[in-house]
């Protein structure tokens, strides 16, 4: 099989609600020599956005979303392993971040993908998964000193939950002593800065750079 058909295939499996094709294509694209990131990035990212689509045009409905998200995250372990084990050299922590699903959203996807471009680029991630209490966020933040909360919504209801983290660090007035980005597909530019936080990202690619930036910008 050629590259161009296993992405295809890979593409096709999660499509088509298959974890375990999806885990197949993956390791197949691995052995010929394709870049794990790139898979993630340009393959299984647009496919889960295409099928989002579907979803919200009612083409498909909960159950077949549900198996075609298991499928890109079948494959995205396969891949994110991969980027783990071949990493001989640990690059050097440029900061330490501490990352979640806000409270009342389990989606988690987007916030993996994040995480793994946070590690790639050289930070020390603390995942503290989906539906996580605004507070256990600067509890796990204060626990390992971390410089970034990383804050995911991805539903227009949960959105004030990345703002109910912000307005609890005010009040403990620990607001200066963090970074704190915020992301998710129905956040903007307009929301992080009426909410008071540091920075936002459409997209996971830019997350890395961002984060570097804030760190240091803090630090003058
Ligand atoms: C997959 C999915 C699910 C899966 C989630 C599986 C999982 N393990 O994550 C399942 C099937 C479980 C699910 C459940 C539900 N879902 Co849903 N789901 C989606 C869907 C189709 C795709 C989300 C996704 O994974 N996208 C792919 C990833 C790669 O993109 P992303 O998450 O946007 O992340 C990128 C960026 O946003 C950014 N980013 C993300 N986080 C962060 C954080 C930081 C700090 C930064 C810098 C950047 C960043 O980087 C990421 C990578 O580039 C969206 C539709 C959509 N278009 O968003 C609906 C959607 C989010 N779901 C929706 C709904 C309503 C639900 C349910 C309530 C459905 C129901 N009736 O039960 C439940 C939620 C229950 C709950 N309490 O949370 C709605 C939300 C509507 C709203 N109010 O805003 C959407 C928009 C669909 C719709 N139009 O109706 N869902």
């Amino acid at each position: 099989m050629t590259m161009e058909s296993l992405y295809e295939s890979l593409k096709r499996s999660v499509e088509e609600y298959e974890p375990d094709k999806a885990k197949k294509f993956a390791k197949e694209l691995l052995n010929a020599g394709a870049d794990s990131l790139t898979v993630i990035n340009e393959v299984l990212g647009p496919t889960m956005e295409q099928i989002g689509e579907k979803f919200n045009r009612m083409e498909i409905f909960l159950p077949e979303l549900m198996v075609a998200a298991q499928a890109m995250q079948a494959a995205t372990s396969i891949l994110t392993e991969h980027i783990k084990e071949t990493t001989t050299e640990k690059p050097k922590a440029k900061g330490k971040v501490v990352i979640g699903t806000v409270h009342g959203d389990i989606h988690e996807i987007g916030k993996d993908i994040v995480k793994l471009m946070l590690e790639v680029s050289g930070f020390e991630v603390f995942d503290l998964g989906k539906d996580v209490p605004s507070m256990q966020f600067i509890e796990k933040a204060e626990e390992v000193g971390a410089d970034v909360i990383a804050l995911s919504a991805l539903m227009t209801t949960t959105m004030g939950s990345q703002k109910e983290v912000i307005e609890l660090l005010e009040a403990l007035d620990k607001r200066k002593n963090y970074v704190v980005i915020i992301g998710g597909a129905p956040t903007t530019v307009t929301w992080q800065k009426e909410i008071g936080a540091d920075g936002w990202a459409e997209t996971a690619g830019e997350v890395g750079k961002l984060t570097a930036k804030l760190i240091e910008e803090r630090a003058k």
